[in-house]
């Protein structure tokens, strides 16, 4: 029986994995902050049906020594490095924690794994933040990283720490370059949850209003179990490398509420209003991965259009 190490298994991709790697027959633990498993049905909402299979350590990223004692104790065979201050506005307002907990505790795990659990196979969650201001579309593993926000800088610096990982230590470590993917299971203040949530509020008359930023923005937007899978297609290959995991299709923000709102019946002009607060400044040329690499070395592919994601929320 394989064992798997999971660190943000409480969040979206991580509550996927971890029904995906049990469906599997594997051994699964999770690294979570004490505070949770003291709240446990409200911040472990996500893997709540999963509680009974899955083995909980209390550590924290930005504690070397409580992730060496995990990684020594558990002795992974895999493990998948999914924890970080993901949300990219954050990022604007707060280097230093970004910085810290992102790049730092991508350095700590791998450290420890160097040290305590060297035949391990590593997966890190890297962004399509990395490449930031991009000079074409869709961008592949051979575009130049440009990163515009200390969010994509905390994953650029990771990746290279994963690359420095292999090739100088020979560790089996990975990045997959992702773009974003959404399911139910999306924290609530990513747009498209944010949307589809608050949609859900107005047609039951519980609010009348959604506030948004950028109507413009355009993303690559793809399912989360379709990710987990190919995060988890990655350390099962025979040579450790890195991938761009996405759609290779661009959406804007405008086209996801007007789907979102139309499948309640609503017109979202009706109740969608601009908030300077929320606005970022969209990509001169989008952000949109060029997954072909991916494909041709495991078969992966994306098996859902976004208006099929969004209908089942
Ligand atoms: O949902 P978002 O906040 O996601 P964002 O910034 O693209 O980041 C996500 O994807 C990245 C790439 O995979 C990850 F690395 C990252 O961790 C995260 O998962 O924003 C999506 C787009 C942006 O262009 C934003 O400007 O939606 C636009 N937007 C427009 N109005 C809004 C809003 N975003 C948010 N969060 N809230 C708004 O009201």
């Amino acid at each position: 029986m394989k064992r798997a190490l999971i660190t943000g298994i409480s969040g979206q991709d991580g509550s996927y994995l971890a029904e995906l790697l049990i469906a599997r027959d594997y051994e699964v633990h999770g690294l979570v902050r004490r505070d949770s498993i003291e709240d446990s049905s409200r911040r472990l909402s996500n893997i709540n049906h999963l509680k009974e299979d899955i083995t909980f350590h209390a550590a924290a990223l930005d504690n070397e020594l409580s992730l060496y004692k995990v990684i020594a104790k558990v002795q992974p065979d895999e493990c998948y490095h999914l924890a970080a201050s993901s949300f990219v506005s954050y990022s604007f307002e707060d280097e230093y924690s970004i910085l810290t907990t992102n790049f730092n505790g991508t350095h700590f795990l791998l450290a420890s794994l160097k040290e305590a659990s060297p035949d391990c196979r590593f997966f890190f969650a890297g962004s399509s933040e990395m490449f930031g201001t991009v000079e074409a579309a869709p961008q592949d593993e051979a575009t130049p990283f440009n990163p515009r926000s200390i969010y994509g800088i905390s994953k650029l610096a990771s990746h290279h720490l994963v690359r420095n990982y292999r090739t100088q230590y020979g560790l089996f470590a990975c990045t997959g370059i992702l773009y974003n993917h959404e399911s139910p299971r999306r924290d609530f203040k990513f747009v498209t949850r944010k949307i589809t949530s608050q949609a859900a509020r107005i047609k039951l008359g519980l609010a009348d209003k959604l506030y948004l930023g950028n109507l413009a923005a355009l993303r690559d937007w793809g399912y989360a179990p379709d990710y987990v899978q190919a995060i988890w297609q990655i350390l099962q290959h025979h040579t450790p490398d890195d991938y761009v995991i996405a759609t290779g299709v661009n959406h804007s923000v405008e086209e996801f509420v007007t789907c979102a709102f139309s499948y309640l019946g609503l017109n979202y002009r009706d109740y969608v209003e601009i908030d300077p607060r929320f606005y970022r400044q969209a990509e001169d040329i989008p952000l949109c991965g060029n997954a072909t690499k991916i494909r041709n070395a495991l078969g992966w592919q994306p098996t859902k259009p976004l208006e099929d994601i969004i209908a089942e929320w």
